[in-house]
């Protein structure tokens, strides 16, 4: 979620009334966030600049307890300009400095190109370089040193994400007094995959310098201590490590999204009607498909299409009575592979196109650009099948967010069984992308389905977002920081929705 780019134009939401009141704002203890983005993104005005927030799930997460306990947010600004720290909207700013290697071997390199991958499967052969290990390690410490001038004494910081592993290790060295912890936003892997990692015992201790260790799902969890009582000193349970003399709670703590907030913006009259419009363009009475991704190889975008484009070969649909339209952030178009995964997707998407598009009625509907929020959520209203099939995925909002905003409990989602949600949106089509034929008949099932079967799914889907939003999220985490205590949800207990 912290990704350069796929956001950045995006205004944050307005939080819900949850945000602002007592729920996240528990206990004394200042707070730092440590992440690879500050929460602000530069925008340019006539007279030179000023700072905006930046969207996403952890931003509106936790942009309010921040501002309650006047807390830190240590990040990079995005740029390799030098920016001095200040405040914004109550919360101290302290952007830490990257400089032009240190983006190319730190950020694009070990971060996009060795961690990124690795953690994902290995769906790209991961590439391992020590000069690049060298960067990460260097720009690691510098965070951690502006982690620790930014945190009063005997305070909690927070570090997230796989750019920042080393962080909790180097903090702890310098800060003992304070309670650490780390949240991964992406997949852990299994011991096969990470035992690659030329740096596999640095990247573990890392890590076990943090008081809690959260993962998005309890299989991640489970890979974690498993590698570490392999790879480290560290012993205990799966939930439980004592590593140097301390305890380190492991655990998964499955992010969400404001909930609220999206149901509110579904419902406005002026989204309906944005909505009404864009079904009016794209033929009132087609079946809309949709997915919305960033233009990653995890996403899984190019089985996607195959599976549509045996649809219409099939016959099983036709470009006159239906329509697929996808949402393509750009991202990371630096790195050959995103650049060469854009060829492949655009190629796919014209043979399709040319094959079954008729006069006036386009096959699929293809935008490689960031829509505005606003726009975001009318696609998810007009929408009749959302469509979020990634090969992996530590989470997915974006599935959630679909869920939050059919406020008339219509709508169906097809869910890939390899995105982290898939373990609490159980009530969704859970779909193998990689098997094409049963890929093909979910959606085939998703278009078919009886309305009250449909609307049956879909209440037990938003009960369980509604239940469970970031504003829970983040109150579980730093309760479980705070106290040392977490009770872990193995897959039964959260897996119902
Ligand atoms: C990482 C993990 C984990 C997308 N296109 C537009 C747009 N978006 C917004 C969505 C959603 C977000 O971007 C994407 O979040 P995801 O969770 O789906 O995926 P990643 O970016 O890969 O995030 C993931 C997440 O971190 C959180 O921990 O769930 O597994 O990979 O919020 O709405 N927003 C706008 N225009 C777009 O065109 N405005």
């Amino acid at each position: 979620m912290l990704h350069a780019g796929s956001r950045a134009r995006i205004n944050s939401p307005a939080p819900s009334p949850k945000a602002s009141g007592a729920r996240t704002t528990r206990g004394p203890a200042s707070l730092t966030v440590i992440a690879n983005r500050l929460p602000v993104h530069r925008v340019s005005t006539a007279s030179g600049h000023r700072w905006e927030s930046s969207a996403g799930g952890l931003v509106t997460a936790m942009a309010p307890v921040l501002r309650k306990v006047k807390g830190a947010w240590v990040g990079w600004a995005g740029g390799t300009t030098k920016i001095r720290p200040f405040h914004h909207e109550g919360v101290s700013i302290r952007p830490v400095g990257v400089n032009r290697e240190e983006v190319e071997k730190f950020y694009n390199g070990m971060s996009n190109r060795t961690l990124w991958p690795l953690y994902h499967d290995a769906i790209r052969t991961p590439d391992f370089q020590r000069s690049w290990w060298e960067k990460y390690v260097e720009v690691n410490q510098r965070f951690a040193k502006a982690a620790a001038k930014a945190s009063p004494r005997g305070s909690l910081a927070w570090v997230h994400d796989y750019h920042l592993q080393l962080v909790p290790q180097m903090l702890r060295e310098m800060r003992p007094d304070l309670r650490i912890g780390f949240f991964l936003h992406i997949p852990f892997p299994p011991e096969e995959l990470f035992e690659w990692l030329p740096w596999r015992s640095q990247i573990l201790r890392g890590l076990l310098g943090a008081d809690v260790v959260g993962f998005q799902t309890y299989k991640a969890a489970q890979n974690f201590s498993r590698l570490c009582r392999s790879l480290t000193e560290a012993d205990g349970t799966d939930t439980d490590l004592h590593y140097a003399g301390r305890r380190i709670r492991c655990g998964s703590f499955p992010i969400s999204i404001d909930f609220d907030w999206f149901d509110r913006r579904a419902k406005h009259p002026q989204t309906r009607a944005k909505a009404l419009e864009l079904r009016a363009k794209l033929g009132a009475r087609r079946k809309v498909m949709l997915s919305v991704d960033r233009l990653d190889y995890t996403k899984g975008v190019l089985r996607r299409l195959q599976a549509y484009e045996e649809l219409l070969e099939q016959g099983y649909v036709h470009a006159e009575d239906s329509v697929f339209v996808q949402i393509a952030t750009p991202s990371r178009e630096t790195v050959s592979d995103y650049a060469a995964l854009r060829d492949e997707v655009e190629q796919a998407v014209g043979r399709i196109n040319g094959r079954f598009s008729q006069p006036g009625r386009v096959a699929v509907q293809y935008f490689r650009r960031n829509l505005t929020r606003d726009d975001l959520i009318a696609y998810y209203v007009a929408a009749d099948v959302m469509l979020v099939t990634p090969l992996r995925d530590g989470m997915n909002l974006v599935a959630k967010e679909y869920i939050a905003c059919r406020p008339d409990n219509d709508g169906v989602l097809v869910l890939s069984e390899f995105a982290g949600a898939a373990h609490e949106l159980t009530r969704a089509l859970l779909v193998n992308p990689r098997d094409q034929t049963s890929f093909v008949e979910t959606i085939r099932a998703a278009l078919r389905m009886p309305t009250d079967a449909a609307r049956m799914r879909m209440a037990f889907l938003r009960a369980r977002v509604k239940r469970h939003d970031v504003f829970n999220w983040s109150e579980e985490f730093l309760a479980a920081l705070r106290h040392g205590r977490h009770e872990p949800r193995p897959r039964s207990s959260h897996a119902h929705a």
